[in-house]
């Protein structure tokens, strides 16, 4: 039997995805399954999950009571896989920003590494999809500013659609990880790379959510533009 993949999706507000979503995930390879981490979200998109995960053993789902962040989200996540037997466990959007399609070759991508990032901008060529121009510039310049930074080698260092295997998780204290917001992503990607393992980037064609509403905030990238030093600090006094 092949290993076992948890895909993890947070969700606030997200019932007009996530009842889409969670079949096409299902449909790319017969060892996923689906972990929809959700926050009370106010829309109801939790009932949508409890019903679904009622016939279908392949999908689970943690409530959480309140909005309490995707970092933390994911948190919640890793440690109920680590207490289960997945080998892979991914991330992924619930809005289709990150298409069900591009799974199977995470799957394949993880075979030969520890860790795979899906890369909106990989060997610098941009392949995002409606983004109005200046998040875009926003993101690129983010992602230029984090690599110079802390040095983590790779093009798309804040995305959120990657494969982690399971014992990345497991060398990292999840205990200690800080952020909360897209440094989230950074985090976990330099907490693996000073680990020593094997990051590699596939790249993914990232379209803009056409339904449902962004939670993305000025807090977040604040929480970015500091975390990045905080790392790299961390870093070079060996507390990493
Ligand atoms: N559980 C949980 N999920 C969250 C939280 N914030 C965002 N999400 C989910 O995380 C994923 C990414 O959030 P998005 O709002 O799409 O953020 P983004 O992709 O930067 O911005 P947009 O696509 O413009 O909305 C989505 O599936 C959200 O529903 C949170 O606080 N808790
Ligand atoms: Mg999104």
């Amino acid at each position: 039997m092949a290993d076992r993949a948890l895909v993890i999706v947070p969700t606030f507000n997200e019932k007009f995805n996530i009842a889409r979503l969670i079949p096409s995930i299902l449909a790319q390879d017969s060892s996923l399954e689906v972990l929809v981490v959700d926050d009370g979200s106010p829309d109801g998109t939790g009932a949508i999950v409890d019903a679904i995960a009622a016939n279908n053993p392949r999908v689970h789902i943690i409530h959480r009571a309140s909005k309490l962040g995707l970092g933390t989200a994911y948190l919640a996540g890793f440690r109920w896989a680590l207490a289960r037997d997945y080998e892979y466990v991914l991330e992924m959007d619930a809005d289709f920003s990150h298409d069900p399609v591009h799974l199977p070759q995470f799957l394949s991508a993880i075979e030969d590494a520890d860790l795979v990032l899906g890369s909106r901008y990989q060997q610098g060529r941009v392949t995002v999809v409606n983004w109005p121009i200046s998040r875009l510039i926003l993101s690129y310049c983010a992602n230029i500013y984090a690599r110079a930074v802390t040095g983590l080698p790779v093009w798309d260092a804040t995305g959120g659609f990657k494969c982690f295997r399971r014992s990345v998780l497991q060398a990292i204290d999840l205990d200690r990880v800080r952020s909360n917001g897209y440094a989230f992503q950074i985090e976990m990607s330099f907490r693996a790379w000073k680990r020593n393992f094997r990051i590699s980037e596939i790249p993914i064609v990232f379209v803009d959510r056409s339904e449902g509403t962004s939670k993305m905030s000025k807090s977040i990238v604040r929480e970015a533009v500091w975390m990045v030093w905080r790392l790299r600090w961390w870093s070079l006094r060996g507390t990493i």
